[in-house]
């Protein structure tokens, strides 16, 4: 028989926060749920010290996963790992100086998170949550991630679970990056925590609760992602420039040459092979607009225009700038698509010598960083009820729309600078992606203000938001101790492992379902024979709709 153990499953604690429509970004708060969670911590055993029998179990975990540690020093980082690192990939807080509020010991110290071996950072023997990891990165960084990763093996449950993300530029005021829930790592797991890019020198991870273990958490490492900082819009002068053939003006002083910016300007000589080649780092990804600072007296010289050694333009027209002297300056323009990172622009000499160059200025199209693409629409609208016409002009740009939308994470434009703002997009198989050619109708003041406005039933779509970190968590109580990791009768224990199928000792006789969370059950082991019952939100008493004995395993799944 069924004995009358009670199951009660009650929530993610920031559910209600991580809803689809409430993003919990950097631009909301979400007191209501941070006051809920904190009352459920404190419930859930915070503050207590360890029992003796606690600790021993630690230590004894301790000593079984150092058997398997072949090398006990830490792996040293790699060749490329401590080389400088480009926006966009994950490196270790090398050379940063890390503190932790506790650790278990010297050899758990919060150095270990600096490499991929050896043993991890633990918290420390009395302490109870929270714990904090703390980054000096000694210098203003911009990030737009971290990545953690569980121990290969032992400490199941000690896995960070609600968390704070925190900067600082003083290493005394911190200010909240975001706040979520960890999932309950495997062994040997990572997970990886994404934001918008922010910028800071000091780094802070506040760690509230775990998964179980021990009020304990350990981490094996931690990786930061370096973000594309503020980009590479700006003015490049042609004479700090890679010049071959042409030459820096040297006579700065002659008038008829006055008006340049910067040291001077570039000078062709030749008409075959004199180029001038700019290299811009730290751009993001996207379509720019590149324009050309010059003077020339009369005629027209056209420049051939490689971006990373593809040609661009054949001959991009340089005509006279009007003064009928070498003083006066004016621009043309040619849009390119700069990739993340460095980027390389030449102008080449083919037949003719060019004009006077002396600088380049590099503008990102307004919405190229989050342009997704061109998709079609229909009358049914993807992305729901029209926030702005064509012709509003509060809202017929990107930069418009997107104040519009909020805190949505999605915008687009269609017919040239209609606004629409939603969290989802191809909500149905007819919106399907499209080439961007469908997208570019030109109508003003969108066309110059905007990336891509879209066309006729063509929409130009922005991912303008971060998506809410994806943290959803069940959590199981199971009072009597028929769920992993405890399957013998015991105090109460606290399951949490979500999309995955848990074995079930003695069948379930009610269950309590509370937040974002629902429960399939299954008469056979891992899933075999599921029922198709599922237990959503709510109190469910026996007798179960799919029996009770005869469940053998159950499944959390968020919602
Ligand atoms: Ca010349
Ligand atoms: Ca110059």
């Amino acid at each position: 028989m069924v004995s009358g153990f009670r199951l009660q499953i009650f929530a993610l604690a920031l559910g209600g926060c991580l809803a689809e429509d409430s993003l919990c970004s950097l631009d909301s708060t979400c007191a209501d749920e941070v006051t809920l969670l904190q009352g459920m911590l404190s419930r859930v055993g915070q503050h207590q010290p360890m029992s003796a029998e606690e600790e021993a179990e630690v230590l004894k975990e301790m000593q079984e996963a150092e058997e398997g540690i072949e090398d006990m020093s830490l792996v040293a980082l790699s060749e490329a790992e401590s080389q400088p690192a480009s926006p966009g990939s994950w490196v270790f807080p090398a050379n940063w100086n890390i503190q932790a509020s506790s650790s278990w010991d010297s050899n758990y110290g919060a150095a270990n998170v600096v490499a991929q071996g050896g043993r991890p950072w633990h918290s420390g023997r009395r302490n109870a949550f929270p714990e904090d990891l703390t980054f000096d990165a000694g210098e203003v960084i911009t990030l737009d991630g971290f990545r953690t990763a569980q121990p290969p093996s032992g400490w199941r449950g000690s896995a960070m679970r609600a968390f704070t993300f925190l900067k600082s530029n003083d290493g005394a005021t911190f200010t909240e990056v975001l706040q979520g829930e960890g999932r309950n790592l495997a062994a040997g797991e990572t997970q990886d925590i994404e934001f918008p890019a922010v910028s800071a020198r000091y780094w802070r991870l506040n760690m509230r609760s775990n998964h179980g273990y021990h009020r304990l958490l350990t981490v094996q490492y931690i990786k930061f992602r370096l973000a594309a900082a503020a980009g590479c819009e700006g003015i490049y002068e042609a004479e700090d420039a890679t010049i071959e053939g042409a030459v820096e003006h040297s006579n700065t002083r002659s008038a008829g040459h006055q008006g340049f910016t910067g040291r001077s300007f570039v000078d062709y000589v030749n008409s075959h092979g004199d180029f001038v080649e700019w290299t811009v780092s730290s751009c993001r990804r996207g379509s720019a607009t590149a324009s050309f600072r010059y003077a020339l007296a009369g005629g027209n010289r056209p420049l051939q225009v490689l971006v990373n050694g593809q040609e661009v333009d054949e001959a991009l027209s340089f005509p006279a700038c009007g003064g009928g002297d070498w003083k006066t300056w004016c621009d043309v323009s040619v849009p390119v698509a700069l990739s993340s990172g460095q980027n390389t622009i030449k102008l080449v000499a083919r037949g003719q010598s060019g004009a006077n160059m002396d600088s380049l200025a590099i503008a990102m199209d307004p919405g190229a960083t989050e342009y997704v693409g061109c998709f079609v629409d229909d009358r049914a609208r993807d992305l729901g009820q029209r926030v702005g016409a064509n012709n509003n002009i509060a809202t017929n740009t990107f930069d418009g729309c997107r104040t519009a939308c909020g805190n949505h994470r999605y915008m687009s434009l269609q017919y040239g600078g209609e606004c629409f703002c939603a969290d989802s997009y191809g909500n149905g198989d007819q919106y399907v992606q499209v080439d961007d050619s469908e997208c570019n109708r030109v109508s003003e003041p969108c066309s110059s203000n905007s990336h891509n406005c879209g066309g006729s039933w063509r929409q130009a779509i922005y991912e303008i938001n971060a998506a809410p970190v994806s943290l959803c968590s069940c959590q199981v109580t199971n009072y009597l101790g028929h769920l992993p990791p405890m399957d013998t009768q015991g105090p109460p224990e606290t399951v949490t492992t979500v999309d995955e199928w848990l074995p079930v000792r003695g069948g379930i006789s009610s269950l309590d379902v509370a937040g974002n969370c629902i429960v399939r059950v299954a008469t056979g082991a891992a899933g075999a024979g599921e029922q198709a019952h599922r237990y959503p939100q709510g109190g469910h008493a026996y007798p179960m709709p799919t029996g009770n004995d005869n469940i053998q395993s159950m499944r959390l799944e968020c919602v």
